[in-house]
């Protein structure tokens, strides 16, 4: 099957041109200006937008958290819609498994077949033993090449302590693996809820502000210090404030290879939604917490800036009825929000259109980088000839309105609703098939395939 996009604007991390792209098969066989060749079906682009498909770095499908499990994989054709055609999914080492077996047996039971986009996965390390640690070595063969520990969560079993990022840290250079972090302080944060409660202060608003920046900035500076110590590369996930994005900045200018992304809510939303009446404010819900418009624009330049290099979702498909555990104390309402299928037209929208960031930037943010980051670069997050065919045809004409009643998230809510959009995805491919057409899903559970990731990401270069 060969199909031909013409006349489309091409973008890339680097440019944008006006030309074709011949998908022959599942690869990317050719770019160029009017290219002369036959096509099953040619695919006139003129006035839309050709990117390569998103890869989402930081997504949780399956994933039990806080007593409670996100919807799985038969969500990911909102990524699709979204045009996201890879996610990268944390998964919780299982007691009595190491890394790669936990990882192993999560794929057979929560992804394979199931799956409607590709994806790869980055362990998480809750058992912290010499065999655990050493496990970190056998990561890059089977195709993990991150690791990732959480800094916060005091008392919950994926908690992390100093002792064992730093063992994380020291295994994962020698092997090439990235380290990733979730960085706030876990003490902190367990001292302000304590006081909270003891306060009568239970609603979700009492969420961000028992984890104001501070326990983020001081925990991203202590995991800096422990790559320093270790000498090892370090990745801090969804960063959302100045203080960290500035610990970040000033190991850069020493030459450290330290690096971070944000999410897409970080962006657009602030902590006032956590307010909201109903308890809807549950909804917003996620850590690191929402933070105030002023971080947000430092956000915006500090990807500009390259002090961030990555805008992931951090997709986390929890219902209303699983927020509600947390109706008479916010401590217990499962962190996390789903937003997967608006990162790219709500960086569209409020990023490129509002002149806060390029197309190409936005390409690079939401799919060359993260896929160089995880080791994918020879297959995804670019439009080059031997590539997979991943690519998203936008609509830059269509605007709407986005609301819960045309998501497929797969919950009763969507943290964006209300908000004005710019564009959409009007037809989307995964390795050469098409998974969006006209701006509907079409594909089928079970398209995805896994991505082997390989070893000496970003972090090493
Ligand atoms: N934060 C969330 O909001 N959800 C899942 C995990 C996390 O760290
Ligand atoms: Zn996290
Ligand atoms: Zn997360
Ligand atoms: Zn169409």
């Amino acid at each position: 099957m060969r199909t031909l996009i013409k006349d489309g604007m091409i973008v890339t991390s680097e440019h944008e041109f006006k030309g074709d792209i011949l998908i022959e098969g599942t690869k990317i066989q050719a770019l160029g200006r009017n290219l002369r060749v036959e096509a099953d079906e040619v695919i006139n682009a003129e006035g839309m937008y050709i990117l390569p498909g998103g890869v989402d770095q930081h997504a949780h499908f399956s994933f039990e958290f806080m007593g409670q499990r996100t919807k799985g994989f038969e969500t990911t054709n909102a990524a699709a819609l979204g045009g996201t055609t890879t996610v990268i999914e944390f998964v919780n080492q299982e007691e009595g498994k190491g890394l790669v077996e936990t990882v192993e047996d999560y794929k057979k039971e929560w992804v394979e077949d199931i799956s409607m986009v590709d994806y790869s996965f980055h362990p998480v390390i809750t058992n912290p033993t010499k065999e655990t640690f050493e496990d970190i070595k056998n990561l890059p063969s089977a195709g993990y090449p991150t690791v990732k520990l959480f800094m916060a969560y005091k008392g919950q079993f994926f908690h992390s302590d100093d002792e064992a990022v730093t063992n994380a840290l020291l295994e994962a250079k020698d092997a090439g693996v990235t380290v990733m972090v979730h960085a706030e302080n876990a003490d902190l944060i367990e001292l302000m809820q304590k006081r909270a409660i003891a306060e009568g202060n239970t609603d979700p608003y009492y969420h961000a502000l028992t984890r104001p920046p501070i326990v983020e900035t001081e925990a991203t500076e202590r995991a800096i210090n422990l790559a320093r110590f270790a000498e090892a590369p370090i990745y801090i996930v969804h960063v959302t404030t100045k203080g960290a994005v500035d610990a970040i900045k000033k190991a850069k200018e020493e030459g450290l290879p330290v690096f971070g992304e944000t999410c897409t809510q970080y962006l657009l939303l602030d902590k006032e939604y956590l307010s909201r009446d109903n308890f809807e404010g549950a909804n917003y819900v996620c850590s690191p917490a929402l933070r105030d418009k002023d971080d947000q624009e430092y956000l915006w330049q500090s990807l500009k800036d390259g002090w961030l290099n990555a805008v992931s979702s951090d997709h986390c498909g929890f219902t209303t009825e699983q927020k509600k555990m947390g109706i008479d104390d916010f401590r217990k309402i499962p962190n996390g929000a789903p937003g997967l299928e608006n990162r790219l037209p709500m960086l569209w929208t409020y990023g490129v259109e509002a002149g806060k960031i390029t197309r190409s930037e936005l390409v690079d943010y939401y799919a060359a980088s993260p896929a160089r980051n995880n080791g994918i670069d020879h297959r995804k997050g670019y439009l080059s000839p031997g590539y997979d065919a991943d690519i998203v045809i936008y609509n830059p004409f269509v605007k709407k309105t986005v609301t819960i009643d045309d998501s497929l998230n797969g919950v009763d809510y969507t943290t964006y609703e209300g908000f004005e959009q710019i564009g959409e995805c009007d037809r989307v491919f995964l390795r050469g098939e098409t998974v969006v057409k006209d701006g509907k899903y079409v594909g089928q559970q079970g398209q995805g395939s896994f991505i082997k990731g390989t070893a000496y990401g970003t972090a090493f270069r």
